[in-house]
């Protein structure tokens, strides 16, 4: 009977457990995470396995990097995209933050603005599969806070233009939705153009960056607590696709439509949401921002 017991406690354990795996987070050596804006620091990251707390030091690549890690600001005003470097060694990811770097996919590492951060890791585990850790960050100094405003919207698109070193580049977000039982289906579409000769024309020379033609980023307004309201997804630059040997086939004709999809299990949360897209536009990488209102109580859970 007491066996019996145990085993059922064990199994409910596991069912319910949230992960196999801990992630540990330092800065400057200190497990409370506190820095100075603009002020150089090294965020240590590592992982261990609950089930004999040793380090996790096999690791999958995924997108071109073993750990994707992402700080943003509590009011959605800063946002970075840095990929830690890995030490086989002692099994952990260290990061400096606010030095110079020569690393063109660690270009975002500059930290000067003060206030609350939330700092998410993603990693693959080799053998378990995808895995995100987050912990507050708090970077002292004269923090501001701003309000998230939704950008104009007209027929559900959002128009925004950004400048490159190319010059002018314009955006039309929109997203669709198909609810499930108990999920929606979420399409994002980013359709880019540049401006030339007097004429918006399709942004078709689009480069991958990290394997992807674009990588995004989307929060609701409110996305602190459990589970985070986060979601990362990726698009593949228009009109290529890869055969069944890895290699590109040129399926004209090109568009310049950035598709993105994200099954969104309820942990979303319905009103103000931002999404950060990042692409390569002739060798440099660009973060285009969208605050879009988005809601998920349609999903039925009674089914
Ligand atoms: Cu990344």
């Amino acid at each position: 009977m007491k066996l019996l017991m145990w085993t059922l406690l064990f199994s409910l354990s596991t069912a319910f457990a949230m992960s196999d795996v801990t992630g540990h987070f330092t800065i400057n050596g200190k497990k409370k995470l506190m820095m100075k804006a603009g002020m150089p620091a090294v965020i240590e990251v590592w992982f261990t396995h609950n089930e004999n707390n040793e380090v996790v030091k096999d690791y999958k690549v995924m997108h071109g990097k073993l750990m994707h890690m992402v700080l943003i600001k509590n009011d959605h005003s800063e946002f970075k995209h840095i990929h830690p470097y890995f030490d086989p060694v002692t099994g952990r990811f260290s990061m400096a933050i606010n030095l110079p770097h020569s690393d063109p996919d660690n270009f975002d590492n500059q930290v000067t603005e003060a206030g609350m951060y939330m700092l998410m890791a993603d990693v693959e585990v080799k053998g378990k599969g995808m895995r995100m850790e987050h912990k507050m960050l708090h970077v002292m100094g004269q923090a501001s806070r701003e309000v998230l405003q939704l950008d104009p919207i007209a027929n559900g698109i959002i128009t925004k233009e950004f400048m490159t070193h190319t010059g002018p580049i314009r955006g039309h977000f929109t997203h669709t939705k198909t609810y499930g039982c108990g999920n929606v289906l979420v399409d994002a579409e980013l359709t880019l153009e540049k401006f030339e000769n007097g004429n918006w024309l399709p942004l078709g020379e689009l480069e991958n960056w990290l394997s992807m033609g674009a990588h995004s980023i989307w929060v609701s307004e409110k996305f602190m607590g459990m589970p985070m309201s986060y979601a990362h997804m990726h698009a593949k630059i228009p009109g290529i696709i890869i055969d069944e040997n890895g290699d590109e086939i040129d399926e004209g004709p090109w568009d310049s439509v950035l598709r993105f999809n994200f099954n969104d299990q309820m942990i979303m949360k319905s009103g103000k949401q931002k999404i950060w897209i990042q692409i390569k536009h002739q060798g440099l990488i660009y973060t285009l921002p969208f605050v879009f209102s988005y809601n998920n109580s349609g999903a039925t859970t009674s089914c």
